[in-house]
């Protein structure tokens, strides 16, 4: 049998792992989940990337949720192309940073004041630490499967890529901060009123993400959100929303505009930063002056508000249109349906949970409402069908726990010609020949 020429994603793989853990820089990348090596990219433009063997793919990864434009659109290219030419970063104040939080403040109405980082990892400890300068307490509410990045505070029983690799709860994090960690069921409000009721007048903050997307994406129950807020006010707990995925996504107001409970403080990253590395926290006026230097409170960073990423973020923002939204939740729907009706035709188990333009179709008959029902799905099926669809030119997230992604450049076609090949790649995981 003549061995495979190896093709270059696999050399690239293998240099990369003798310099990087794993090979990747964050560990969903690299395809552990799913089997196989994952392609390296060499390009990408509109809803296609390419990678470096010059094979395309259809993308719902989309960088993991910024890109809602699509790749590389044209405006933000220019953009970025005149500003680089003045510098790419000053640490010192910019007119960019103004315009960004202007921009976010009318957007989200319950953000007062913001202050960017770089990461949606910085904005959850930053949230976090005001929380707590603020009750003068010390403990945190989070939800299983819920996703925060990876400070030591949240890597407890946590979502995304800690539940894809099976450490929910990871090595490394002292005790003594886990402790201050209360774990709580996503859409069970009764799991932290009890939480609340035993550790009252310790809690500081309970931080959700208004829209589960590191469980694969759940949606609140009815009610859920609005309990959150009448638990907080009740007992003077700090209620953060975490909206690092659904901020901009979910609606221009993110999720808080959808479901109508505004949170103290809010929690950004992915798209607010068009593909560039920008996070942010904001929320109540009174809360945030109590953040260096306004106030006592110490968070910094070199590159916070840089100008090339605020640009990229500018034009993110002011580019977000009622038509696009809805634009976005009809292809989203078109997607979700095709799914599950190439599934039924198949005979295979398939949830899909969609909310506007990001879905998940968990293998699972279903309902998934929480972290329980979402692990209970079946892994190795949703690796057989991910590695079908790799096959046939459909780059889905390499983990049954993440969102699919479209933008602004997903066409109606590619979204048929990715039901067709999720029809084909069911039917042969049925037939066990995927
Ligand atoms: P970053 O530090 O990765 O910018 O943001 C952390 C974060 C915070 N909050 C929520 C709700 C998030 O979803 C994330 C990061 N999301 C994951 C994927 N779901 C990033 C992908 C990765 O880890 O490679």
């Amino acid at each position: 049998m003549p061995r495979l020429a190896r093709t270059e994603s696999s050399k690239l793989f293998s240099r990369a792992r003798r310099v990087l853990p794993g090979g990747v820089d964050s560990p969903v990348r690299a395809f552990g989940a799913v089997g196989g090596e994952p392609p390296f990219i060499e390009r990408a433009r509109g809803a296609r990337i390419r990678d470096v063997d010059g094979r395309t793919y259809i993308d719902y990864v989309m960088s993991w949720g910024p890109l809602i434009h699509g790749h590389a659109p044209a405006g933000l290219t220019r953009a970025l192309r005149s500003a680089v030419g003045r510098g790419a970063s000053f640490g010192a104040p910019t007119a960019q940073e103004v315009e960004l939080g202007r921009l976010v403040c009318r957007l989200i109405p319950s953000v007062e004041r913001v202050r960017f980082v770089n990461s949606g990892t910085e904005a959850t400890m930053s949230a976090i630490r005001v929380a707590r300068a603020a009750t003068t307490r010390d403990r945190i509410i989070k939800f299983a499967g819920c996703y925060h990045g990876h400070g030591d505070a949240f890597l407890v029983q946590a979502g995304s890529g800690a539940t894809t690799l099976g450490v929910p709860t990871s090595p490394g994090v002292a005790r003594a901060t886990a402790a201050d960690t209360l774990i709580a069921d996503y859409n069970d409000l009764d799991s932290v009123t009890r939480l609340c009721r035993a550790h009252r007048e310790s809690v500081a903050a309970i931080i959700v993400e208004p829209i589960a997307g590191n469980m694969g994406v759940v949606p609140p129950a009815d009610g859920f959100l609005e309990g959150l807020r009448e638990l907080c006010d009740r007992d003077g707990i700090v209620l953060i929303f975490d909206e690092v995925i659904s901020g901009f996504r979910a609606a221009r107001g993110g999720a808080q505009a959808v479901y109508g409970v505004r949170p103290d403080l809010t929690c950004l990253g992915k798209i607010i930063g068009g593909g560039l590395p920008v996070g942010a926290y904001g929320g109540r006026a009174d809360l945030m002056a109590r953040v260096a230097p306004a106030g006592p409170v110490y968070q910094a960073g070199t590159l916070s508000g840089n100008p090339l990423a605020m640009t990229a973020g500018i034009w993110a923002l002011s580019n977000l249109s009622a038509p696009l939204y809805r634009r976005l939740a009809a292809l989203g729907r078109r997607l979700a349906d095709g799914l599950s009706a190439a599934a039924r035709a198949a005979g295979v188990p398939l949830t899909v949970n969609a909310a506007g333009s990001v879905l998940t179709p968990f293998f699972n008959a279903g309902p998934v409402n929480g972290y329980a029902s979402a692990t209970a799905s079946d892994t190795a099926a949703y690796a057989a069908f991910f590695r079908g669809m790799l096959r046939r030119g459909i780059y889905p997230p390499p983990s049954q726990f993440e969102g699919w992604f479209l933008s602004a450049a997903h066409t109606g076609q590619d979204v048929d010609r990715t039901i067709r090949a999720a029809s084909q790649s069911l039917k042969a995981l049925r037939a066990g020949d995927a």
